[in-house]
């Protein structure tokens, strides 16, 4: 009796702990989905450093982000402090801002609510040096613009730098900014992310920045913010690889596609983030290209783009950046489509005449170079063509191409270049997407399929522990590979390895670990039913974090026949 009671018992149990599991596994999944659907927000640097903008006591201050000019120009931090007595944006007007965003096509905006200079743009209990018991102003600006965001139906985010050069209990300034962060301040920063994710609505991305936090640490402040709301995004540079999406360096595009959810923050200058008064502003068509360029270069590669401005202390624009906002604006209000829900380039490799994002039906061919002229082919694609067209061209105007050797040219000779020069030729195809890989590995000479890191396609990731030791990881190896109907045994060999793989070929999933020594077969065998390509992949069987580097040296896969 006691028996049956228990075991019924545990199997509700089962039921209760499996449900709560997938529940979370969704939330988790959709909240990904969400986020890399956002593409493209407005990252806004303003705080007391703006009213400097770059210039102390008469003098420019050249080093270093204008930002972090308390750093740079070395200012006492009683000296610093005082500019909060001119804090009085009294040109501040996030209505402006946020339609600002929305009609450059970005989908949500995150602003710095604490930088490293410890001053809040908040309102915080636990610590008076803020927007509204600190300076003339005494309105909760991070408050203002969550309102207009809601009102105007974006996203909000913000960013929280981990290191403070106002509170007492941090450690002092630093040349690196990679500092650890003691207990004190830990709990200084426990509470003011508590704040933040209470007191502004929804949040979209919780931006940290910078410091050495524990590993404990990082999990400690991402932990508040999951539990609070659990479909915000974290930022990488929570470090420790408890960040939810990675974060690229500062301006940096990765050289090819990442299979995780990634961003690049850009700032507008690559000289600083906040304003600084003396700053070049040249070129403001050629910097509106590249903008274009390089956010339809991060979404080819599946990421997001972070795009920055740095408002004057007196809360207005720099017109410069206003303008190229409005220029990138009035490309998206043609172009659009080929960023917002695109997918990444399908292609294997980048092409050379600029990026390829697409949707169900549809390739964007974004052509970067205003002056390209002549014919750009597509390798490997075979799908019949339904129409090609230039967005934003004369209506039904149609551009021609060829098949030429299986292969299609698309000639563009006659396209007139659209707005900022940055042109998308949108291809509609039919069927399923399928483009036929350059490299696929047959039966070899001797009658087996040999898979190794030398032939392999290799997804990579970043990860690291802090922002100085971010490198790249190997996540993932691919093979395209043809087996003819029949039985296979497979064996391994790899170099001594603690963890445990899975490789798949096709649907079929073969564990494995490495012990080091000569090559082992595995139990399971390989049958194969239909003559096809088919993808192998190995990738790690349960990594702790989704960039984790595969540790997988000198690995030789054979897969070959069995003679019954
Ligand atoms: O908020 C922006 C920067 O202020 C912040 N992150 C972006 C989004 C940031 N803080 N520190 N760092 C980035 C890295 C610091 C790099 C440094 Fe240097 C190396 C500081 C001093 C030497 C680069 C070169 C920045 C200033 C000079």
């Amino acid at each position: 009796m006691n028996n049956i009671v228990s075991l019924v018992l545990f199997g509700t149990l089962i039921i209760v702990s499996l449900g709560v599991q997938s529940k979370t596994v969704d939330i988790t999944q959709e909240k990904v989905e969400q986020w890399r659907d956002l593409k493209f927000g407005l990252f806004i640097h303003w705080g007391l450093y703006s009213l400097a903008g770059g210039v102390w006591n008469g003098e420019i201050v050249e080093n270093g982000y204008s930002e972090q000019i308390q750093s740079h120009a070395k200012i006492p931090k009683l000296e610093y402090k005082k500019l909060a007595d001119q804090f009085n944006p009294e040109d501040f007007d996030p209505e402006k801002i946020v339609q600002l965003a929305k009609n450059a096509g970005m989908k949500y905006v995150v602003l710095t609510g604490k930088h490293h200079d410890g001053f809040s743009m908040f309102h915080t209990k636990h610590s008076e040096y803020n927007v509204v018991d600190a300076t003339p102003f005494k309105r909760d600006i991070l408050k203002m613009l969550a309102e207009e965001c809601r009102k105007q139906g974006i996203g909000l985010g913000i960013y929280f730098s981990l290191i403070d050069w106002d509170f007492y209990g941090a450690l002092p300034m630093s040349d690196h900014n990679s500092d650890e962060i003691p207990k004190l301040h830990e709990e200084f920063n426990l509470n003011q992310i508590r704040e933040l994710m209470e007191n502004y609505g929804d949040i979209v991305e919780f931006w940290f920045d910078m410091g050495k936090p524990t590993l404990a640490q990082s999990e400690k402040f991402s932990g508040i913010v999951r539990s609070m709301q659990p479909s915000t995004m974290i930022s990488g540079r929570i470090w420790n690889n408890q960040g939810d999406f990675l974060v690229m360096g500062d301006n940096k595009i990765p050289s090819e596609k990442i299979d995780a959810p990634w961003q690049t923050p850009a700032s507008i200058y690559n000289e600083t983030w906040g304003y600084r008064s003396w700053q070049q502003r040249a070129d403001l068509k050629g910097n509106t290209r590249q903008k274009i360029a390089s956010l339809a270069n991060v979404v080819s590669k599946g990421g997001n783009y972070l795009l920055n401005i740095g408002p004057k202390g007196d809360g207005s624009l720099v017109s410069y950046e206003e303008e190229l906002l409005q220029n990138v604006g009035e490309w998206m209000a043609v172009n659009g489509e080929s960023i917002h829900s695109a997918e990444e380039n399908p292609f294997e490799k980048e092409l050379d005449f600029g990026y390829v994002t697409r949707k169900k039906g549809r390739l964007y061919l974004h052509l970067t170079d205003p002056s390209f002229d002549g014919e750009i082919s597509l390798p490997g694609f075979k799908n019949p063509i339904s129409r090609i067209q230039v967005l934003g061209g004369r209506k039904g105007e149609r551009v021609s191409y060829s098949w030429r050797a299986g292969c299609v040219r698309i000639n563009i000779s006659r396209i007139q270049p659209g707005s900022n020069g940055h042109r998308v030729v949108a291809l509609d195809y039919i069927g399923e997407l399928s483009i036929l890989p350059k490299d696929i590995i047959h039966f070899n000479l001797y009658g087996y399929i040999l898979l190794s890191d030398k032939n392999a396609t290799r997804s990579f990731g970043y990860a690291g522990e802090d922002y100085y030791s971010m490198a790249r990881t190997s996540i993932k190896l691919t093979w395209k590979t043809v087996l003819e109907l029949g039985r296979y045994s497979i064996s391994v060999q790899c170099d001594r390895s603690p963890y445990i793989y899975s490789l798949d070929i096709g649907r079929r999933r073969f564990p494995f670990q490495c012990k080091g020594d000569t090559s082992m077969m595995l139990d399971e065998v390989l049958t194969v039913s239909r003559k096809e390509i088919s993808d192998a992949s190995i990738k790690l069987s349960s990594p702790s974090y989704p960039m984790q580097d595969l540790s997988l040296k000198n690995i030789v896969i054979k897969i070959q026949g069995i003679k019954d």
